[in-house]
């Protein structure tokens, strides 16, 4: 199978704005189209929506800024999103606590480089929501300066309002790191950890946590709030999360959260990282569809073009984990429904691929 240097650029008229090599995520995006291409007629439409949904967001992403980082502020009621989007813009612009109790859209800050428009744009944002912020506001030291920053304060995950969530729930699919901001209060409350933190293990790269409100509680008795926050995220699957006290109002650990934002937006490579987890977890949905039901006949060559394209989609070692770890898809293997079987044969095809490159 053909594959193009970068599968964005046969996409879209305006060119990547990212560099890569071969095994970059433009290439893994193509591998995706091709893979929902092959399964179409033999998957679910149902399932293959996402992916395709899935393909259009990511290589729109990869046309604009590559010299932005989407950065979104997420997390309940009353945890501080709106007060830590004003300490990190030093801005008293996002309307905190009663004098803006719910908000149903998202507020944005951009700080420079030019070319954040297209973004913003893109993630339908209105200007009226948008705040700019100069430059010369800007008093901080190099390793916390944000220059490349998008930051977003989204609506409480939390709401009544339905469409708060879903507003929350559509923007966090642009966001090319998450911080989900807990408080000591509400920092263990299943909501926010089986709707969201959970289910989004896969993207512990692009994610970052942060216990504000932390002057809350006596100074003694901080590390150990860390410690149980970073004890639940291990347990949910994301032990390598940095976890960072801070308190918005008060300042302490704004810096060290502005230090670990600023190293991540020099690397420019959290939205790379991000897409990479959304293919990987679209490719593992469409890798986990089997059943028993009778399939058309499968020639050769459309065999070949699935697995070639679920090699490229999934990336190596994700893909791996992904199949092995599935007793459901072993006995596919034997006793399946021919995709399912693919699939494991893929994945041996990976596997065999991955030793051969140690
Ligand atoms: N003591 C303390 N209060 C905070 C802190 N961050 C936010 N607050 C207060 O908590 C309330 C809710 O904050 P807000 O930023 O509106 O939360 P949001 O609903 O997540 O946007 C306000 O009264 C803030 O002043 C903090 O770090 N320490
Ligand atoms: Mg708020």
């Amino acid at each position: 199978m053909t594959v193009p240097v970068n599968a964005a650029e046969a996409v879209f008229d305006g060119g990547p704005s990212f560099d890569g090599g071969p095994s970059d995520v433009a290439t893994r995006l193509d591998g995706l189209k091709q893979a929902v291409e092959a399964s179409r007629g033999r998957i679910d439409d149902e399932i293959l929506a996402p992916a395709e949904m899935l393909s259009s967001r990511a290589a729109e992403r990869l046309t604009l800024s590559g010299e932005h980082t989407i950065v979104a502020l997420a997390g309940a009621t009353g945890s501080g999103k709106s007060s830590l989007f004003n300490s990190l813009t030093d801005l008293e612009l996002a309307g905190v606590g009663v004098r803006r109790p719910t908000t149903s859209w998202a507020l944005a800050c951009a700080w420079g480089p030019d070319g954040a428009n297209g973004l913003l744009e893109w993630m339908g944002i209105p200007a009226r929501h948008q705040v700019s912020r100069m430059s010369m506001l800007d008093h901080s030291s190099e390793d916390t300066k944000l220059d490349g920053l998008v930051l977003l304060d989204l609506p409480d995950h939390d709401s009544t309002e339905v469409s708060h969530h879903l507003e929350m729930d559509r923007l966090i699919k642009y966001a090319d790191l998450l911080v989900w901001v807990l408080d000591p209060q509400k920092y263990a409350d299943a909501a926010i950890h089986d709707r969201y933190i959970r289910p989004m293990a896969g993207y512990s790269d692009v994610t970052l946590v942060v216990l504000n409100q932390i002057d809350r509680i006596p100074f003694e008795q901080r590390e150990r709030a860390l410690a149980d926050v970073r004890r639940i995220l291990a347990e949910e699957g994301l032990p390598d999360v940095p976890v960072i006290g801070v308190s918005a109002t008060r300042g302490d650990g704004v810096d060290d959260l502005k230090r670990e934002l600023a190293t991540r937006i020099r690397a420019k490579a959290s939205a790379k990282d991000r897409l990479a987890s959304d293919i990987a977890a679209a490719a593992d949905v469409m890798a986990q569809v089997g059943g028993t039901a009778d399939a058309p006949g499968i020639s050769p060559v459309d065999r070949q073009a699935l697995d070639d394209a679920l090699v490229e989609c999934a990336g190596v070692p994700q893909f791996v984990a992904a199949i092995s770890a599935s007793s459901e898809r072993r006995a596919a293997l034997r006793t399946g429904w021919p995709i399912t079987r693919w699939l494991g044969s893929v994945a041996q095809v990976v596997a065999r691929r991955s030793r051969a490159r140690r």
